[in-house]
């Protein structure tokens, strides 16, 4: 199988009401879009989003979920919530909710497990600080997170694994095509050792500072399948430059 080409948009904690008009937008432009395209808004904004787009092509999914089904969790939201209230992704291990709510691998595969459960399909993020970059443990540490968050049983239907350098979030730094390359063609190979066959069809995605203006050079690096995008998808016309290099 070959990935599917994959433009995920993650809002954080972004967007109120308003900021729907620019999924409209984004829906006029990509009326027969040449990827997969997904918004991850946040919780609040799933079901409205999920109402607006209809029939449209563009998907919704979380950012996170819990790994019990219901429960006494106070503030927590279950990924059958996510698809009840029309997700069909989830992002999990995100470096932000291992660095802000303390995730560790154990926690992040047990979401992926539950985000099955609810037919969703987790978008599986891994990376290293720059602090583990400079040591040179970026593929240990990249390697043990792939194979700690994720569960046996994986398929390319059912997994979207995204490689987001810490030190690349946020801070316009960007990783050199070959730093990029490197990463996933590892990546590629340990999907392949423990998945076989369908380790070769899952969807690898760069995160990290992506742009319109590095994009096209991003998506031609090999085992690049797509982008997780946070800053430059909240804005339709930064997002679809992003789509259309894809
Ligand atoms: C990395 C990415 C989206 P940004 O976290 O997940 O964010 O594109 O703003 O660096």
């Amino acid at each position: 199988t070959t990935p599917r080409k994959l433009a995920a948009g993650n809002w954080k904690m972004n967007g109120l009401e308003a900021q729907l008009a620019e999924v409209d937008t984004l829906m006029a432009t990509h009326t027969t879009p040449v990827c997969d395209i997904l918004l991850c808004p946040p919780a609040t904004l799933i079901d409205r989003m999920a109402r607006r787009i209809g029939d449209g092509k563009i998907a919704v999914g979380g950012q996170d979920c819990h790994a019990a089904p219901s429960g006494a969790h106070t503030g927590d939201v279950s990924a059958a919530m996510l698809a009840d209230a029309g997700a069909t992704h989830v992002i999990l291990g995100h470096s932000e909710r291992r660095a802000d709510h303390g995730e560790s691998d154990d926690a992040v595969r047990d979401k992926v497990a539950a985000a099955w459960e609810a037919g969703l399909v987790p978008v599986v993020c891994v990376g290293e600080t720059l602090e583990q970059r400079e040591g040179g443990s970026t593929l240990a540490v990249v390697g043990g997170q792939l194979q700690g968050s994720i569960p046996d049983g994986a398929t390319a239907a059912t997994l979207v694994v995204a490689y987001e350098p810490v030190w690349a979030i946020g801070t316009g730094r960007v990783p050199t095509t070959e730093q990029i390359a490197e990463v996933h063609d590892f990546l590629r190979d340990r999907l392949s050792q423990r998945m076989g066959g369908e380790g070769n069809g899952v969807s690898l995605l760069y995160g990290g500072s992506v742009k319109p203006s590095n994009a096209a050079e991003i998506f031609a690096v090999e085992n690049v399948n797509g982008a997780l995008v946070g800053g430059a998808s909240l804005k339709a016309g930064d997002f679809s430059g992003i789509i259309d290099a894809l």
